[in-house]
């Protein structure tokens, strides 16, 4: 066993047997990443094996192989949300250099160290660079071309999204839908499973699963997606004020803490990547005081702000909600270079039209019904006389409580079954 230590909390080492495998939580490890394709000749524990073993000891483990053929930008990213995560953790390959470098490869691609800095480092871990800085001088020839795939669901309006990076094969699922039949209470996965199908005739891999925003009048299917394919789910950091808030109303008060429920809680500025497509997190507040933009290669997934531009924008009247708050992210998203591709969380079709999702920075910015002419003032004016005659969504008592627990359903009951809670005369 070849144990290399960065500090207290990140270790490295080669490909262990079992013996030694089951001694990692003895040894106060609580992760474990493999980095080594099965594939690989050598007779080590398969993925498998490893797994079982872990789980014996109450250990997280994940598998994230690769070779520098293979690797990409998402994994040096999901290499560091694992360190970020604060667990004390071992990442082995078959002789250990490849996780060394792997961990490294993040502050190289963050621009925190530079090549040189890379090469020293890793050679202090006896680690050859020059795989690894041969893959990401390839990186820097490389310009990923977001692929989307739009799915609307009639019953509320919705828009979800598959985005690609086709090269790398990898996808992120956006604000998936989870269907409910209000009238029988029957919960079903036709949606979610039409873009699972859909992505695996494409032979995409399932990177992310994205929601922008707590949804108020349509369940979220991603706890199911999660659970299905293994993804990690991610939501914006402020989903715990709008779980403390609605908690309150469904008097909840042991409802499961976000980082239970979530993989990622996304702040403002934060980076991840599908493949090697660059996705960065703006946080959106003012419909909800959790929303967030996904602004991934020159796509913006812009939810329940700006609607296609003969509809205007979200409303703002949820708890939570500021008309002020919404002129603002406005302004942020209207920022964004002129020709972003902006995709719309719902089309409620006016006047019957054909559903639209798409648009521009640069059309919105020229033809929105509600931008045209108004100053924030006049916006805010405008958005909350609106607002005061809108009802409140068929679904928002029943949507959020299952949004605040990320699309999971309640808990069964002794009898096995599941149940929603209405509060009665708190709206
Ligand atoms: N009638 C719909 C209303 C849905 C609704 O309120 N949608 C929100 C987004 S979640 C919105 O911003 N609507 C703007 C509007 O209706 O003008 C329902 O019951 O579900
Ligand atoms: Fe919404």
């Amino acid at each position: 066993m070849n144990l290399r230590h960065y500090n207290q909390q990140i270790s490295f080492v080669d490909a262990l047997n079992a013996d030694e495998f089951a001694h990692l939580h003895q040894l106060g490890y609580h992760m474990v990443i493999n980095n080594r394709p099965d594939e690989e000749e050598g007779g080590f524990l398969t993925h498998q094996q490893e797994q079982q073993l872990a789980d014996r000891q109450g250990i997280k483990y994940l598998y994230l192989p690769f070779t520098y053929d293979t690797l990409t930008r998402e994994d040096v990213y999901t290499f560091h949300r694992q360190v970020k995560s604060g667990k004390k953790l071992i990442a082995h390959c078959r002789s250990g250099a490849r996780s060394v470098s792997l961990f490294f490869l993040h502050a190289l691609c963050e621009g925190l160290m530079d090549e040189k800095a890379f090469q020293a480092t890793c050679r202090q871990y006896d680690v050859d660079a020059a795989p690894a800085l041969a893959w990401y001088a390839r990186q820097q020839q490389i310009a990923p071309v977001a692929e989307v795939h739009s799915f609307y669901e009639p019953k509320s309006g919705s828009l979800q999204y598959v985005i690609a990076d086709p090269e790398t094969r990898r996808c992120a699922i956006i604000d998936p839908v989870l269907d409910f039949d209000r009238n029988s209470g029957a919960v079903s996965h036709r949606q979610a499973q039409m873009m699972l199908d859909f992505i695996h005739r494409q032979n995409w891999r399932l990177s992310w699963i994205l929601d922008t925003h707590p949804h108020a009048d349509h369940f979220s299917a991603a706890a199911w997606l999660a659970r299905q394919t293994g993804a990690p789910s991610a939501i914006g950091e402020k989903i715990s004020q709008v779980q403390d808030l609605w908690k309150a109303i469904y008097h909840l008060p042991a409802l499961p803490a976000p980082e239970t429920i979530w993989d990622a809680r996304f702040k403002d500025g934060d980076i991840f990547y599908i493949g090697n497509l660059r996705g960065e997190v703006i946080f959106s507040p003012g419909h909800t005081l959790a929303s967030v933009t996904y602004h991934i290669g020159n796509c913006a997934f812009i939810h329940d702000t700006l609607f296609m531009p003969d509809s205007g924008t979200a409303r703002t009247d949820f708890p939570g909600g500021s008309a002020e708050a919404l002129w603002e992210t406005l302004q942020r998203i209207l920022s964004l270079p002129d020709d972003t591709r902006l995709f719309t969380g719902h089309d409620y079709r006016p006047d019957g039209r054909e559903v639209q999702y798409e648009s521009s920075v640069a059309r919105q910015r020229s033809e929105n019904v509600w931008l045209a002419g108004n100053d924030k003032a006049a916006f805010i004016a405008k958005r909350t006389a609106r607002d005061a005659t809108l009802p409140l969504p068929d679904l928002m008592l029943m949507a959020l409580q299952i949004n605040i627990s990320g699309g999971n359903l309640p808990e069964p009951e002794n009898n096995g079954k599941r149940y929603l809670k209405i509060p009665l005369n708190s709206f």
